[in-house]
């Protein structure tokens, strides 16, 4: 059993390491796994619907009370522009706590009068119960605002969690326990414990009898992975996985807006997302046109210091991922690629020179079948096709194991919905990219994941619903 290991946690911005962090063995686990059960059968699980809501509402507001320090800590841990970290993950970690306060007081439950044809009725009912213990594991990407996306709504419904964020992205996650000791949370309802997956703290938490589900956001192999471990114990799991996804631009799209919302799905978090778009497929009439744009968009980012306003492109998470993506930058040429532009390493002549920058990159010329158009590279790049009918981009948009998001640029709506209700992912944008309505399902298809959350999706998997059937 392991429990008094520490690891590094690097500043990807210049390879620095900015904090030592204890890994949790299984005896950690157990203990947090212990905490919150004692939590779900103590003082939390007594609480009102009221009193939880409006706990959470003070959670978003003790996040919004230290907004500088959850965007440091991020951008810290992440390397990302403070411009970014400013504007999406801190604010949505906030909005994912309001939103799921406010929806779990308005959320009703099921009922039907029965008839059976011998003419004895019923009234059913479903009552909505916590699900107990949650164990919730993230990626390093957006760290804070996908790790509270399930706190938010795992507490709302009742549960209490044992979280165990990225290896890479340790920061946010402790923050936000001392937030929740802030906003008057009771001991135990929200556990962290630090580590890695396999044979560490992630592996521990899937396979704990005493966890009652698991929901997972990272690649496709970990939830592979985690659906073998969780099979014993027979636990629901959520997974939120791994995206190739497409754009499909049309001649008839509003070229600015086009271009402007392109560079934001290719290059959004140094294409850390994982809704960013890696194949873009462009009618033939403005392809020239296009690429020539979006790479003038790639070689206007100002990649820098996080902390920089002027920065729009940190670098990747590790030194590991660098390599992962350089590696696909290789094969692009070794495929046949016609290299538009980036390809490389910037060189700045200071310590970010010991950092994980990469150049933004756009490809042209492979074939469909390439490993570089099938592949998650989950950096700045992307490849860019024609095509010269809606059915042929449709069926290159779909050709993919994966299924998580698209995006279909436009100005005939009417096309626009024809193609969108085509596209085989949880989710279309149209003339926008990853445009949140927090209320509204979020998941993917194949390999891009099981189940959705969001909205009330959130709320149905996070409970346990117990139908009570009463003769009358
Ligand atoms: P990852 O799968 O390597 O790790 C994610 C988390 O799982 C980490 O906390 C890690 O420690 C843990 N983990 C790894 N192996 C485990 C195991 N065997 N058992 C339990 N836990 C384990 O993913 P990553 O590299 O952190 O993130 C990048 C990936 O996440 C990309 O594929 C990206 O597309 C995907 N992602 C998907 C979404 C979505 O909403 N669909 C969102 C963000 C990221
Ligand atoms: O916006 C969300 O709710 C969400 N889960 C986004 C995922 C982004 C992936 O990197």
């Amino acid at each position: 059993m392991s429990g008094n290991r520490e690891f590094a946690d690097v500043n990807p911005a210049d390879g620095t390491v900015i904090a030592n962090v204890t890994e949790a063995g299984e005896a950690h686990v157990d203990e947090a796994v212990h905490a919150a059960r004692g939590a779900v059968l103590g003082e939390w699980g007594q609480l009102g619907i009221r009193e939880r809501s409006s706990r959470l509402h003070r959670v978003a507001d003790a996040i919004e009370k230290r907004f500088d320090c959850f965007v440091q800590a991020e951008i810290a841990d992440t390397g990302k522009p403070v411009s970014l970290a400013s504007r999406l993950d801190v604010p949505r970690a906030v909005a994912n706590f309001r939103v799921f306060a406010d929806l779990v007081k308005m959320s009703g439950m099921e009922s039907f009068q029965t008839e059976t044809p011998d003419g004895i009725t019923a009234l059913n009912y479903a009552v909505r119960k916590p699900l107990g213990v949650i164990g919730i594991i993230t990626p390093w990407n957006l760290p804070l605002l996908l790790l509270t996306w399930k706190v938010a709504p795992a507490l709302a419904c009742g549960n209490a969690v044992v979280v165990k964020p990225s290896e890479e992205t340790p920061a946010t996650a402790t923050l936000l326990a001392e937030t929740m000791q802030d906003a008057g949370i009771p001991n135990g309802v929200y556990n962290v414990v630090h580590g890695f997956g396999p044979g560490s703290a992630g592996e521990f938490l899937t396979q704990h009898p005493g966890v009652d589900a698991i929901t997972f956001t990272g690649g496709s192999r970990t939830g592979a992975a985690i659906m073998k471990s969780v099979a014993p114990t027979v636990k629901p799991v959520s997974f939120e996985l791994g995206g190739k996804n497409a754009a499909v631009v049309f001649a008839d799209c509003n070229f600015e807006e086009a271009i402007s919302g392109l560079s934001d799905a290719v290059f959004l978090n140094t294409g850390q997302v994982c809704l960013c778009a890696e194949r873009v497929y462009v009618e033939r009439k403005i392809f020239g046109l296009f690429v020539e744009a979006l790479k003038r968009k790639a070689e206007s980012l100002h990649p820098g210091w996080p902390n920089d306003p002027k920065t729009d492109l940190g670098p990747l998470i590790s030194a590991q991922h660098r390599e992962k993506v350089l590696s696909y930058y290789t094969l692009a040429s070794e495929e046949g690629a016609t290299l538009v532009t980036g390809g490389g390493v910037p060189k700045f002549s200071d310590n970010r020179d010991q950092g994980f920058y990469v150049q933004p990159t756009i490809y042209t010329g492979l074939p469909e079948s390439a490993r570089c158009v099938k592949e998650e590279i989950f950096g700045p790049v992307c490849h860019i096709a024609a095509f010269d009918s809606e059915e042929e981009a449709i069926a290159m948009a779909n050709d993919t194991q994966y299924g998580l998001a698209a995006s279909i640029w436009t100005t005939d709506l009417k096309r626009g919905h024809r193609v969108a209700q085509q596209m085989k992912v949880g989710i279309t944008w149209v003339n926008c990219w990853f445009l949140r309505d927090l209320r509204t399902p979020f998941g993917g298809a194949g390999l891009s994941g099981i189940g959705r959350e969001g909205g009330m999706h959130s709320m149905n998997f996070y409970s346990e619903l117990n139908n009570i059937c009463i003769r009358l």
